[in-house]
């Protein structure tokens, strides 16, 4: 092929001097004013991935939780998953390459991973709301166009809402109709399903307080929300009319802060929950009548929808294995109660949604989530073929009738990645159908005080980690100072690993008391200078 129009639409996309980045845990994330040459280059790339796969490949543009000034990019693979980590290299490989760099790099690509340049290649593009995306969304277009792929450009999407679009494409739309809208009516017909049970053993109607983080949710949610049955009533806050994205707001805020967001009124227990900027993450909180704060983070998520699903497995009689994935983060007395009162195997990965992703997937249903709210539930094909055909063929009642609401819970999650919206409205039907509120739920387990915080190093890949990232290999000394730290307070536990997203050290504690979990998080902070 000749790369012409490559080298002439790079012209107009040029790398600043001395600038490389790295495709990390999210896709590139840095300045928004950095990133022009990265998107362009990544439109490249989803070409040759496109005609590699032969299928449809996701391009999303955005920063998640980051400042407004951020954005990022990631690319979504077929099935709706994220980027296949060989290609994670190319991209990295293309982004810090020189201009004159560019057409040896693609053509080694091609030759290694035998890409036919004569196939026809799709794209998707979807973005958040900043204001940089739109523009940098052009150059992932103009990436596209230079390598004489095709497009379709969402335009304003959650990043769940492009993984369900790249899916359902890549289905012949078996998973659901490539259309927003289709996202909408699928949602709302399993959610009008499942909770129809509810409303029928006597619960009323739902309210619920959403901050939106200033972000995309805001918009998807109002376009949505004549969609959802009158069952559900939904108070959008921070939608993003006044105050900037994610600013002291958010479902990352309030879960690293553990205090409710800005410009959210906290009416003492009522049921509110965060979004992070671009609808993928989501956490539950409520204020008790004595003025205490209380934070259902991405654990205790994980623990209501496992429990909800166990029951209903147990209920079909099938022997359908189930498991729950998290990271270091997860708080230990969800680990506990999981496996030793709930019985659920737990299984323990690095940070990084494709790693739990990736574990979950060896189980007939996984059941993943980071304690910061990412999270979703994977069915095999052969575990939710099983659970339709018993509930359309089942005599037992039931049977039948669990065998239905595991069905209404396979359409209203989004198994391609974690979603906002998918989860919040799991979590809604789970709470309506077992008749909870926020409070029992929230008292199933009682979280160990813990706290995250950062730490600015000179150069934080000095850091190495095994085990899941709860031990720390390099450099040499730091685990065995940790070890003596923490051996000094009760139910402690506490880790370092370098960030995949900012140019911080992360480190994490959790004690008996958040006084001695904070102290022991600064006394480890120190440990890694
Ligand atoms: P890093 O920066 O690698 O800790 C953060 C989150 C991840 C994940 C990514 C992508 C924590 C502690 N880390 O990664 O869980 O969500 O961002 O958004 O929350
Ligand atoms: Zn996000």
């Amino acid at each position: 092929m000749d790369f012409e129009a490559v080298a002439k639409y790079s012209a107009l996309h040029l790398k600043p001097a001395g600038l490389t980045l790295q495709y990390g845990t999210a896709g590139f994330r840095t300045k928004a004013g950095h990133l022009d040459h990265i998107m362009y280059r990544m439109g490249l790339l989803a070409v040759l991935r496109s005609m590699k796969t032969k299928s449809t490949i996701g391009v999303m543009v955005t920063a998640s939780h980051n400042p407004e000034e951020d954005n990022g990019v990631k690319l979504v693979d077929p099935l709706g998953e994220m980027l296949t980590s060989a290609w994670e290299e190319y991209a990295t490989c293309l982004a810090n390459a020189d201009e004159q760099e560019i057409q040896s790099i693609l053509t080694e690509i091609c030759q290694k991973e035998v890409v036919n340049l004569h196939l026809h290649a799709s794209v998707f593009i979807g973005r958040d709301t900043r204001p940089s995306s739109e523009k940098l969304s052009q150059s992932v277009i103009d990436g596209v166009c230079a390598l004489g792929g095709q497009y379709h450009d969402y335009g304003l999407v959650t990043t769940p809402q492009l993984h369900y679009m790249v899916c359902c494409q890549n289905t012949q739309e078996h998973y659901g109709k490539a259309t927003v809208e289709g996202y909408y009516q699928k949602l709302s017909k399993a959610f009008g399903e499942l909770t129809k049970q509810a409303c029928s053993s006597g619960d009323g109607q739902r309210y619920l307080k959403i901050d939106c983080a200033n972000g995309i949710g805001a918009l998807k949610l109002k376009e949505m929300e004549h969609y959802f049955p009158k069952n559900l009533l939904i108070h959008l806050y921070n939608d993003g009319t006044k105050e900037k994205l994610n600013h002291l707001c958010g479902a990352d805020f309030v879960k690293v802060h553990q205090k409710p967001p800005l410009g959210l009124d906290l009416k003492p227990n009522e049921r509110c929950c965060s979004f992070d900027g671009d609808a993928d993450r989501i956490v539950y909180y409520y204020n008790d009548t004595a003025g205490h704060f209380h934070l259902l983070d991405g654990d205790k998520i994980a623990t209501l929808i496992s429990t909800f699903i166990k029951e209903l497995l147990i209920k079909i009689g099938q022997s359908l294995k189930m498991a729950v994935v998290q990271t270091a983060y997860a708080n230990g007395s969800s680990t506990r109660y999981l496996e030793e009162t709930m019985k659920v195997p737990v299984h323990c990965t690095k940070t990084g949604v494709k790693h739990l992703h990736h574990k979950a997937q060896e189980f007939d249903i996984g059941v993943y989530f980071e304690a910061n709210g990412h999270g979703t539930v994977l069915f095999t094909n052969a575990a939710e073929e099983k659970i339709r055909h018993m509930a359309k063929e089942e005599k037992d009642n039931q049977k039948r009738e669990a065998a239905k609401r595991l069905e209404n819970t396979i359409d209203l999650i989004n198994q391609t990645v974690g979603d906002a919206i998918s989860d919040m409205l799991v979590i809604e039907a789970i709470l309506a159908l077992k008749g909870l509120t926020v409070q029992q739920w929230d008292a199933i387990y009682a979280d160990l005080p813990n706290r995250q915080l950062k730490v600015k190093v000179a150069d934080r890949r000095v850091i190495d980690t095994t085990d899941a990232e709860r031990r720390a290999v390099t450099p040499s000394g730091l685990q065995e100072k940790i070890d003596e730290l923490v051996k000094t307070y009760r139910l402690s536990r506490a880790f370092v690993r370098p960030s995949g997203t900012e140019d911080v050290v992360r480190v994490y504690a959790e004690a008996d008391t958040q006084e001695n979990a904070d102290s022991l998080a600064y006394e480890v902070s120190l440990a890694v200078y």
